[in-house]
């Protein structure tokens, strides 16, 4: 895992370049594990907001991990991924990317166009 730290932080849009330009991909956490580690990562991070690898750009409440497109989530209504926090993902305003949050934690739904530092994984 590496996280960035450029002060600017950066689009989703940005980093999803980036990273194929680069290789590897915004950080996934389809198994607890990862949680985890990112969880314990950051705990003495002093940044609240992070992207992460999934988003539901392509359809509305259909949730797909960003390194391999595979899907998370159908009906984000129905989710059994116990990782959003309490009334998320709830789309206000139209939240399509998805960030580790600090303060609506641990995950949240939040406009693309912000700019936030990001993590990502490469295969080693
Ligand atoms: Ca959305
Ligand atoms: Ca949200």
């Amino acid at each position: 895992m590496s996280m960035n730290q450029d002060l600017t932080g950066k689009l989703y849009f940005e980093v999803k370049v980036l990273r194929l330009v680069l290789g590897g991909y915004l950080y996934t956490m389809k198994v607890p594990e990862k949680v985890y580690i990112l969880m314990d990562a950051l705990k003495y991070n002093a940044i609240n907001d992070f992207w992460v690898g999934l988003d539901d750009i392509l359809e509305e409440g259909v949730y797909r991990w960003a390194d391999d497109d595979s899907l998370l989530i159908d009906n984000a209504v129905n989710s059994s991924w116990p990782w959003f926090a309490i009334n998320q993902p709830d789309n206000l305003g139209n939240e399509d990317c998805i960030e580790y949050s600090k303060s609506i934690y641990p995950v949240n739904d939040i406009s693309c166009s912000l700019l936030f530092r990001f993590i990502c994984e490469l295969e080693l």
